[in-house]
């Protein structure tokens, strides 16, 4: 399981000019607007206010990225999915998103966050098939999955299960994991597979800054 001893905001980033020039292992976190990201991403660092949300969801532009034990970024991707941001700001997203997964980077891990009482919705459709067709590693996690009673959470993940099978077992999703920020339920799954995909990820690039 990845421990956690350090995580710092280091920049946001709007254009792929401004990436940070130390070349590290990435995790991204990706998911429509209140999904929950930036909540998980302080949890995961048992931080309360690491993760900068803006209190008008969709607004965040920026790709934020974030130091974790000196050597490798947390990268929180803008909410997308917010109906009201108007056309021009999507289409900004849009592009901003997939200059940054064509960049040619190996990714070690995209993290696609999914409500647990929801369907995909089209956009996360949209995301999953990029992470496929450029061959990112990833995982799905439910999120707020205390607020499905655990029966009704199993069966949930079981439908997701089924439904996206063939990624699991033949495309690049690696697993699907609930998890709670209220809780902390799911904490410890995802930390494993963070571990799990750095060690497979290793020598890829340097170890530290
Ligand atoms: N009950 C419950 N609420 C949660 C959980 N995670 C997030 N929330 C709530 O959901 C709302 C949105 O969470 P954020 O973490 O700001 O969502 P986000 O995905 O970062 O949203 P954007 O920054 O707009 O893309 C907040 O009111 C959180 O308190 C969870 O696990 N359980
Ligand atoms: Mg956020």
């Amino acid at each position: 399981m990845l421990k956690i001893n350090s995580a710092e905001f280091l920049q946001g980033v709007t254009d792929l000019r401004q990436l940070p020039k130390n070349e590290l292992r990435e995790i991204l976190f990706i998911g429509r607007s209140n999904v929950g990201k930036s909540t998980l991403l302080n949890k995961l660092c048992n931080r309360k206010s690491l993760a900068r949300s803006s209190s008008t969801p969709g607004k965040t532009r920026e790709i934020n990225y974030y130091l974790v034990n000196n050597e490798l970024y947390f990268v929180d991707l803008p909410g997308y999915g917010y109906a009201k941001v108007p056309e021009q700001m999507r289409a900004g997203w849009k592009k901003l998103i997939e200059e940054f997964l064509t960049r040619g980077y190996p990714i070690t891990l995209a993290i696609q966050l999914i409500d647990a009482r929801q369907d995909p919705t089209p956009l996360d459709l949209m995301m999953m098939d990029w992470l496929e067709y450029y061959e990112v590693p990833y995982l799905l996690v439910l999120t707020k999955s205390d607020k499905l009673p655990v029966s009704k959470l199993g069966k949930q993940v079981e439908v997701y299960k089924v439904r996206f099978e063939k990624n699991l077992t033949e495309g690049f999703c690696s697993g699907i994991v609930p998890f709670s920020s209220v809780s902390g339920d799911g904490r410890n799954d995802l930390l494993k597979k963070v571990s799990a995909s750095l060690k497979n990820s290793g020598g890829h690039h340097k170890e530290a800054v």
